[in-house]
């Protein structure tokens, strides 16, 4: 690996499986709002694209998310990247993502930033992330194909209507696409996570894996289905369940050769805190930190 890249990801605990032994990462879930539905989320619970369904986090506002950023970078010396990892989309509830980084930025500088969205609204963002140093962008893309986006988003939101069936995940397709391509052409990491979901896209995620080799994605991170009725997601009630260990190990095969794959991803909260595995979240709750940091 080149030494310009490596130092943009040495200290990064998900784009480098070493870094994980040492450095940490936050969330702060500064983002509730979504645009798009997937079937394997119930809103009340976090984003299940890239942190732990079935899990409600503390959401907070841009300055308590500041306030608990500062009291973290105090007491966890190996902090390096602070992400947004929804509960909800983080660029769809950019006017809040934003005001939480410039906040963190300016009394921070060196943390790294680091955005997680399923890619709807990313294009009408790429040039404030790269004005914002933002350097690590995640996009959940489940498929490459819309007919199978059909069977995994019931709707989504966008341009001020809502869209459903083909033409809803067509669009969702479309904007993905665009926006990893704006951001691999500025030079920004993206790590593209897909959910395994059995009989839907577990064929089909090499695909994906090959269609966003060829748009300059960094890493893709499959990660499991996490389907239980209790969470009453659409997949949970109806069934579907998730992938064994031998399934999630044969579709990571049926990708090797294609972009790196991350294999050491923990399903994380949105208010995760800590190193990758370790979840120290609850000794920062907001009741804990101090009304003044700076
Ligand atoms: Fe957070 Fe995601 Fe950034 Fe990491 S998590 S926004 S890239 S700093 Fe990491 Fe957690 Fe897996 Fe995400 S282990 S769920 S991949
Ligand atoms: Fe839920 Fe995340 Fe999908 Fe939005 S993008 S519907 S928050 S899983």
């Amino acid at each position: 690996m080149p030494a310009e890249l490596w130092n943009r990801i040495k200290d990064h605990p998900c784009y480098s499986e070493e870094a994980h032994h040492y450095f940490a990462r936050m969330h702060v879930a500064v983002a509730p709002a979504c645009n798009i539905q997937c079937n394997y989320c119930n809103r009340k619970y976090d984003c299940a694209n890239e942190s732990r369904p079935g899990v409600v986090s503390e959401k907070l506002t841009p300055d308590q998310a500041f306030r608990k950023v500062v009291t973290v970078a105090n007491e966890v010396p190996q902090l390096s990247v602070l992400g947004i990892a929804g509960p909800g989309d983080a660029l769809f509830d950019w006017r809040k993502s934003k005001a939480a980084f410039e906040l963190v930025a300016r009394e921070i500088p060196d943390i790294k930033l680091c955005i997680s969205t399923n890619g709807l609204a990313l294009p009408d963002h790429v040039d404030e992330l790269a004005d914002m140093n933002v350097d690590h962008v995640t996009i959940t893309i489940n498929m490459v194909d819309p007919l199978i986006g059909t069977k995994i988003y019931p709707w989504i939101f966008y341009d001020h209507k809502r869209y459903t069936g083909l033409v809803a995940s067509q669009i969702l397709h479309e904007r993905q696409m665009l926006g990893l391509e704006m951001l691999a052409e500025r030079g920004i990491l993206v790590k593209v996570n897909s959910v395994l979901i059995p009989g839907i896209n577990d064929q089909h995620l090499s695909e994906v894996n090959a269609a966003v080799k060829a748009r300059g994605a960094f890493l893709h991170n499959i990660m499991p289905l996490i389907s239980d009725p209790a969470h009453g997601t659409h997949f949970g009630l109806t069934g579907q369940r998730g992938p064994s260990h031998s399934e999630l190990m044969a579709v990571q095969e049926a990708c090797s050769g294609g972009v790196n794959l991350m294999r050491h991803c923990r399903q994380c909260r949105a208010d995760a805190v800590g190193l990758l595995g370790e979840d120290r979240g609850q000794e920062f709750t907001l009741d804990q930190i101090p009304e003044q940091v700076a």
